[in-house]
Order: structure tokens, then sequence, then C-alpha cells
């Protein structure tokens, strides 16, 4: 009765063992040679070949620090899939406004009294409205791009 329990744990103990043993010994052998494996280490041929692993992605431009100024007011426009969001927006006379290209391509501002140039795409153009009146404007490139400045 407790032979047979005796046997268990040693086989048990003895796989533990050799399991030990094989991965020790053998951490990067490949199971098809039946050699021992030598003490010196062989270097596996895997280096990188020389085709184009480098690859230089352009580093993103840092967008220009506003000053802080908390008595004027700025909110923020996103230009994202051909669109201004929000379209139609209505500030106070003064407002900063930030319009952030989150696209990936270029897009513009343009409207009376309003020429962003091209915002590249992850730039950004500040314009202070400041006088009242409904303001439409779109996108030169993209004329369909339409949104609305209304100042008050
Ligand atoms: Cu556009």
């Amino acid at each position: 009765m407790n032979k047979a329990l005796i046997t268990v744990v040693t086989l048990i103990v003895v796989i533990g063992i050799l399991y030990y043993a094989y991965t020790t010994l053998m951490p990067n052998y490949s199971a098809t040679s039946s050699s021992p494996l030598p003490q010196t280490a062989s270097v596996p041929p895997e280096s990188p070949s020389p085709e184009s692993s480098q690859y230089a992605s352009p580093s993103a431009t840092a967008s220009p620090s506003a000053d802080m100024n908390p008595s004027a007011q700025s909110t923020n426009i996103t230009i994202s899939n051909f669109s201004f969001n929000p379209a139609t927006l209505t500030i106070p006379a003064g407002t900063e406004v930030t319009f952030t290209n989150n696209d990936s391509v270029t897009h513009t501002v343009t409207g009376t009294n309003l020429d962003s140039g091209d915002i590249a795409p992850g730039d950004s153009y500040k314009h202070v409205f400041t006088d009242p009146g409904t303001y439409g404007y779109n996108c030169s490139i993209h004329p369909n791009m339409k949104g609305t400045i209304i100042i008050q």
C-alpha cells in the first residue's frame, strides 16, 4: 500500500528532475540533434540583415505654447473627418479660437479677415475674433468644409 505511494512520488520527483535538467542544460537547444551540447556558446545566426531596418519618421512639430492670459477667453475647434467641429460656434468678442487639424491631410481656415494658410496634420492655428457679426469660413483646399463663427 505504501509502496505504491512511494513509487508514484518517486516517479514524479524523477520526472521533475529530468525536466528541470533538460530545460536548464538545453535552453536554446534544438531537438533535432542528439550530440551533447558543447560548452562554447553558439551564436545564433539571427543577426539582422541590413535591409531597410531603419525608417526615420518625421518628428512631430511642437505647437507653439500660448502665454497664459486669464482675462481672455479661448475655445477650440477641431478639424477632423473633413469637417469643423463644432461647425457653428458662438463666442463673445475677443475670444481666441484654436483650430486644430486632427486629420491626416492639410486644411485651411479661410474667410473674411481670416486666413490661416496651410494647417498641416497635427498643427493648429489661433485667431482672436474681435468684431461682432456672423462670419462663414471654409477650407480653401476642400471648399465643402464649411463653418460659421458668430461673434457677439
Ligand atoms: Cu481641407
